[in-house]
């Protein structure tokens, strides 16, 4: 093959473009997750026999395509949702949602109030600072394993109490 030696910037590229050329799609396929990046995970501390407890995090997609978050799992809860908040003639009230969309060059973001993932029915209580392994799977059928520690609500976040503190 002739490549002008005057063009050195071509001839970098060409060499990268049969690089490139060299991977087999299964190794393009192990990159693919990176692409999604998941920042500050956390359960939500439950009061002692709650039922259920909320997931939160940051989901960043350095992707130029929307994708999405479709599924969640943990060996922790019987069973496991995707919720959203929706106000409903006054009334704030959770609902399942069958996906969280994450946007292109963008974030999806799961916090109280908003969209989240539900542990419900949780095999045995939850204690301030356990890891709890969360399996997530988008929309391209991919998944992602993260470690999420158990945090006590922040303070402001909507609480049992609501807006009555004491003076
Ligand atoms: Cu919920």
């Amino acid at each position: 093959m002739l490549i002008p030696k005057r063009f050195p910037m071509y001839r970098h590229a060409l060499l990268a473009g049969l690089a490139l050329a060299t991977l087999t799609p299964a190794s393009l396929m192990a990159a693919e997750p990176a692409a999604l990046r998941i920042e500050a995970p956390y359960v939500r501390l439950a009061p002692p026999n709650a039922q259920a407890t909320g997931v939160f995090m940051r989901i960043h997609n350095h992707h130029p395509v929307d994708r999405a978050l479709v599924r969640a799992d943990s060996p922790v809860a019987h069973s496991v949702e995707l919720h959203n908040h929706v106000n409903e003639q006054g009334m704030m009230k959770m609902v399942a949602v069958d996906k969280i969309a994450i946007p292109a060059r963008g974030q999806a973001e799961l916090k109280p109030g908003s969209y989240h993932i539900m542990l419900i029915d949780m095999k045995a209580p939850l204690k301030e600072g356990d890891a709890v392994p969360i399996t997530l799977t988008f929309d391209d059928g991919s998944s992602q394993r993260i470690d999420a520690p158990v945090r006590k609500p922040h303070d402001g976040a909507p609480a049992a109490h609501g807006h009555g503190k004491a003076h």
